[in-house]
């Protein structure tokens, strides 16, 4: 079960346009501002956040209640001048909980009207989501034949295959920086991965390793996802033969 929380920035577009043409240098100040913080307050309370478009953010929120969400809202409100709205949403797959979030601001359900709260709150604090953390095998060597740009290009290529091949399996990519990615899946993330890794590396020759991990709650989970990869490194270095998935929960 995943819990979505999307945090949107209200009336952005209009207000941009307030600060007149010579503005983007300030817009990105300010979007890379605001990620900040929404990053530290919630991940404060196990969550993580995922940068979407820079003027909309994923939190994975599994076990946080409704008054932290009011109280990370209120922080959020008395940094800022722009005014955030927040979207929660549950379900079985993270693409679910992305489609009741959404429901739940279209259609107005409010969960608080005074903080700009709307949707759907799982009150159970005791479900497992997974995630994955996905890197390029060897980066580096790319790197040594292809200028930065080629390299750029390779993955965000890359990422706009995986966003197609996991929303068909009704789960959620994101990318980190780097040659790096972290998918929210469901239970079944080990066969999900290989379809994903054998894929990529037969259509872009690309070869990826791939460390799940599964918890109460997304940090906990991330955690376990990027150390099981950190595993994966371990075991390569070590010599041995290694395996492209590691999994821990
Ligand atoms: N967001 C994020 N970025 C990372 C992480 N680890 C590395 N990076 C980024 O990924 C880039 C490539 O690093 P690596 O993946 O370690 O390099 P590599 O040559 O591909 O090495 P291997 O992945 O071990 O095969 C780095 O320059 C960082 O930008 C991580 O855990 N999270
Ligand atoms: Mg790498």
């Amino acid at each position: 079960m995943t819990q979505l929380t999307i945090i949107k920035i209200n009336d952005y577009g209009s207000w941009t346009l307030t600060l007149g043409s010579d503005r983007e240098h300030e817009l990105q100040m300010l979007q890379a501002s605001l990620y900040k913080e929404i990053q530290k307050l919630f991940s404060a309370k196990n969550c993580l956040v995922f940068l979407n478009r820079s003027d909309e953010f994923f939190a994975v929120t599994n076990g946080l209640a409704l008054e932290d969400h009011i109280k990370i809202q209120k922080k959020l409100e008395s940094a800022f001048d722009l005014r955030l709205s927040m979207s929660i949403g549950y379900g079985e797959t993270p693409f679910e909980a992305n489609l009741k979030a959404y429901e739940g601001k279209k259609t107005q359900v409010f969960l608080d009207k005074v903080h700009n709260i709307y949707g759907f709150l799982n009150g159970n604090t005791d479900e497992n989501v997974t995630i994955m953390h996905l890197d390029v095998e060897n980066l580096t060597l790319l790197r040594s034949t292809k200028s930065p740009y080629e390299v750029s290009s390779s993955i965000f290529q890359l990422y706009a295959k995986m966003l197609e091949f996991f929303l068909d399996k009704k789960a959620i990519a994101f990318f980190l920086g780097g040659d790096n990615y972290m998918v929210v899946t469901n239970e079944n993330a080990k066969q999900i991965a290989r379809e994903f890794i054998d894929v990529v590396k037969k259509e872009q020759g690309i070869v990826l390793n791939c460390g799940i991990g599964t918890a109460k709650n997304a940090r906990e989970a991330a955690k376990f996802a990027t150390k099981s990869l950190d595993t994966i490194r371990e075991i390569r270095n070590s010599g041995k033969e290694k395996p492209e998935i590691f999994e821990m929960r």
